[in-house]
């Protein structure tokens, strides 16, 4: 959508559309990509700019193809996607006119945010950008203890941090600007000081390093109804669990960000990769508990999602197929599952995700009498409700040793 045609919709609208999509795609790419070994190599590695500037003389992705990335992404049942405009390196994937640190100055020598906003638009697919507030290349952003160059000993003289905050601001200005309506700002992140090899180093940035108030101001005001993060160092409109699921329900939205292999930039000689039955669990686990999945792929510098990648979201689209209506609109039931399962609700169907296959019959306490057929979802066939029968015992299991109000469903001995 063109800009200027934005529908003005509320932040209560855009929440519980957010709330709707539950399954999103995280896309890290940048010139770490073409290092391959983690987004944060700059910084991990202790790598000098002028080290770091062969992968802004090399950045070439000749088969970038955002169509690509939106059928994976769609196909894999996910319903917005959320871009790095900048990550902590400083690079911008836009042709930014307040720095020449951008896609536009390297080989590629063009935009690529329009044409990957274009393409996921295209397949209906949500639009969110990432935003790092941290700049490793911006020459007033302050030295501490997270910046590749603490190390070296670079002094802070003469970097005034006012000069960023009005490169910042005004970068989130023509992001929010040229590119239509965009659903969610995803700022990363607020810090205390952090520990280096055992010891505390300087630093720490928050919400009066950024002009948080103000920033978060400026958003809104360009984008009316977006939703924005909650690492800028004020509350934000969801939270945002990274690599972890939390354990029971949280007091507000939120959205955990997950990653394939650990890694959120294109990491070539990583392993360890999540197989595509716990991602659905996890994706399951945070429906269940009222939250979203942001799922990570981190595009190699040719511009491709790796083979792994998409065997892994084909992987969960096969799954989404056919279980997607217990995600996607759905939440969290009134009712507490057993052990080694979880409940998600939508209006008045129950959908139970089993993680562990039990034998033959599933035990669900408090919902005697509540249902009236029960199916796998899978292919709807039929299951089994028993009404517990004190008197009865069901070969393996005592029933009257359950609760009154337990809804016994006698299950298909083999997993389907
Ligand atoms: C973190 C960043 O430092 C990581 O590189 C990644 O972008 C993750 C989503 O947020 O805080």
């Amino acid at each position: 959508m063109p800009h200027g045609l934005h529908s003005h919709r509320t932040s209560t609208a855009r929440l519980a559309e957010f709330r709707d999509q539950r399954f999103g795609l995280f896309i890290h790419w940048g010139l770490y990509a073409l290092a391959a070994r983690h987004e944060w190599v700059k910084q991990r590695e202790l790598l000098t700019d002028e080290h770091y500037q062969r992968y802004f003389d090399h950045f070439d992705p000749d088969l970038f193809d955002p169509e690509a990335w939106a059928d994976a992404a769609a196909g894999a049942g996910m319903r917005y996607m959320v871009l790095t405009t900048k990550h902590h390196d400083g690079f911008c994937l836009w042709d930014s006119s307040l720095t020449d640190y951008s896609v536009a100055h390297t080989p590629y020598g063009k935009d690529l945010v329009g044409p990957i906003v274009a393409a996921f638009r295209l397949k209906g697919l949500g639009v969110g950008f990432y935003h790092s507030l941290i700049d490793w290349h911006h020459p007033m952003f302050p030295v501490d203890g997270l910046h590749p160059a603490y190390a070296s000993g670079v002094s802070n003289e003469g970097r005034d941090i006012t000069k960023y905050q009005a490169y910042l601001h005004g970068q989130v200005e023509e992001l929010l600007t040229r590119y239509g309506q965009i659903d969610t700002m995803w700022f990363d992140f607020s810090y205390s000081t952090r520990k280096r090899n055992g010891a505390l180093t300087p630093g720490g940035k928050g919400a009066a390093d950024w002009r948080s108030e103000k920033l978060a101001a400026l958003v809104r005001r360009l984008q009316p109804g977006i939703l924005i993060n909650d690492r800028l160092g004020i509350p934000g409109d969801f939270r945002t669990p990274e690599q972890f699921q939390p354990p029971g329900p949280v007091d507000a939205a939120w959205e955990a960000c997950q990653t394939l292999n650990g890694s959120w930039g294109y990491d070539r000689d990583n392993l360890d990769w999540k197989p595509v039955d716990l991602l659905v669990r996890m994706l399951v686990d945070a429906v269940s508990k009222d939250g979203n999945m942001l799922l990570n792929v981190g595009p190699d510098g040719r511009g491709v999602f790796e083979p792994r990648a998409l065997a892994t979201l084909r992987g969960i689209g096969d799954w989404m197929r056919l279980h997607g209506r217990s995600i996607h609109g759905a939440g969290p039931a009134s009712f507490e599952a057993p052990p080694d399962c979880r409940y998600t609700q939508k209006g008045d169907r129950l959908y139970v995700h089993l993680f562990a296959w039990p034998y033959k019959h599933l035990h669900l306490p408090g919902l005697a009498g509540r249902v009236r057929y029960a199916q796998l979802l899978n292919d709807a066939s039929e299951i089994r409700t028993l009404v517990p029968d004190p008197s009865v015992d069901s070969g393996h299991t005592k029933l009257g040793a359950l609760p009154e109000e337990t809804l016994t469903l006698q299950l298909p001995v083999r997993r389907p």
